[in-house]
């Protein structure tokens, strides 16, 4: 009898465990939430290119109030505490841009399938900038566009959808040391007239900012990760200041990461905390700084297509597309990556500007992105006339050189440095083979007669 119960049991539990393990295969990964298996940084290196997006109250004055505009700079989503107004616009009457603020023409697909189009991997917007006002239903504060604006909407959802469908990685930029909104938050570490001698503006005390910490700032951060399971964020400060302390930097950094074994988090966490570098994911310099040199820690740039992150009616400045690009490759030559920037109006679309740029980039993008996307630095040297990114092939090497200066008529491209002659040379776009002969200081190449393209043309190299 004890035999036969002993072979029941063991049977019983043989068929529960093949249950389970059939169930476990059978449960969508997505649904898993199995751990974020490999490399955290791959899909970094792959991307090179990103969406940023700054949207929120300020958009709704757009760099202009009461017929002035703006005082420090050309920042529009600055216009709280920056217009020409004793310490910026008074915090009531800048509160009352939330009953105007109706983006009607807003349409995630819209925004999600432009950045896709444009060669973009990833999507970062602004969930709640210095003003904290947050562009989703925060629980923690009624400072947001469900409970205190006519659109009512959830846009961080419906871009998370978005993002889902067109297999865009999302991110999040959250100002976690400004906020303009919430008791307890920094203020701006500067008088606010632009150069005058304003008073400076009132700072939390040290128990004031605790309370904003406690009760918005990391309760938010946790409802970000919560509802929308982003890829990354992006931090923001740019000088030393009282309130982010190491503690309270270790403190956000821990937050994350218990919550999220995915997320990225940025170096501008921090400003010069010391080895931060080795805390955080990713570095991020300083707005619009193109290091000029490789850097090995993974490092992006973010830029605006103008002078402005928010939309600002009277900023006309559009880089040209050449510009966007060459920030582009030079990043990716030096192991970086780039976030443009785009300042949606207050009705919800891109200024035609931008989607112009987004859609010449992305025409150039879909011939020459595979020099981009997942290659690796330049192993040559920093060249005149442009740069260089590598990929590993079966056979070898294969080398992408962006020329964005073409050599004056009927002289060659010398690839200083390059000790190899290629087994091949061709234009990307068109299939052209070249000529090419070795020189003392390197490679040179014949040229086609008529440039390819007046951007950037990509020559490539098949080394052995
Ligand atoms: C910060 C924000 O203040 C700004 O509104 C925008 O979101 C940008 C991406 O990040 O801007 C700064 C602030 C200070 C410096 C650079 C960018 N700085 O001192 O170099």
């Amino acid at each position: 009898m004890i035999e036969k119960t002993y072979t029941i049991m063991k049977n019983l539990i043989i068929a529960f465990v093949i249950t389970f393990c059939f169930m476990v295969v059978g449960i969508n990964p997505s649904q898993a939430q199995l751990p974020h298996e490999g490399d955290k940084m791959g899909w970094w290196k792959e991307s090179r290119f990103g969406m940023f997006i700054h949207f929120g109250l300020y958009t709704v004055p757009s760099g202009v109030y009461k017929g002035e505009t703006m005082g420090r700079n050309w920042y529009a989503e600055w216009i709280r505490t920056q217009g020409d107004w004793p310490n910026g616009i008074p915090d009531a009457e800048y509160r009352e841009f939330a009953k105007q603020f109706n983006p009607e023409q807003f349409d995630a697909d819209t925004w999600i399938s432009l950045a896709k189009e444009a060669g973009m991997k990833y999507f970062l917007i602004t969930a709640k900038h210095h003003d904290g006002f947050a562009l989703w239903p925060t629980k923690v504060s009624k400072y947001n566009v469900v409970d205190a604006t006519p659109f009512k909407r959830d846009i961080l959802g419906e871009l998370a959808s978005a993002c889902k469908k067109y297999g865009i990685k999302l991110g999040f930029y959250y100002s976690h040391w400004q906020d303009w909104g919430h008791e307890g938050g920094a203020m701006p570490p500067w008088p606010s007239k632009s150069l005058g001698t304003e008073p400076e503006m009132p700072q939390p005390t040290k128990e004031e900012f605790q309370k904003y910490w406690d009760k918005i700032c990391l309760p938010q951060v946790q409802e970000l990760i919560g509802n929308y399971d982003p890829w990354f964020f992006w931090f923001d400060t740019w000088e030393e200041s009282e309130q982010i302390t190491d503690e309270k930097v270790d403190e956000l950094i821990a937050h994350v990461r218990k919550l999220s074994d995915k997320c990225l988090i940025n170096s501008r966490i921090a400003f010069e905390y010391p080895g931060i570098d080795k805390k955080v994911d990713y570095l991020s310099m300083m707005d619009n700084r193109f290091p000029d040199g490789y850097i090995e820690k993974p490092w992006e740039t973010s830029g605006t297509m103008n002078r402005s992150w928010g939309y600002h009616l009277l900023d006309f400045a559009w880089k040209p597309t050449k510009e966007l690009l060459r920030n582009l490759v030079a990043n990716a030559s030096r192991n970086g990556n780039y976030q443009l920037n785009i300042g949606p109006k207050a009705d919800g679309t891109f200024p035609k500007p931008s989607i112009k740029r987004l859609k010449e980039i992305g025409t150039w993008m879909e011939i020459n992105g595979e020099g981009l996307y997942g290659a690796d630095p330049n192993p040559v040297a920093e060249q005149e006339w442009g740069y260089i990114t590598s990929k590993g092939t079966g056979e070898g090497e294969k080398l992408y050189l962006f020329v964005f200066d073409w050599p004056g008529e009927g002289n060659g491209l010398l690839v200083k440095n390059l000790a190899e002659v290629p087994q091949k040379t061709s234009v990307l776009e068109t299939g052209q083979v070249l000529e090419v002969q070795k020189v003392e200081k390197g490679v040179e190449i014949f040229l086609p007669e008529f440039q390819p393209d007046k951007n950037c043309t990509v020559i490539t190299l098949d080394i052995k």
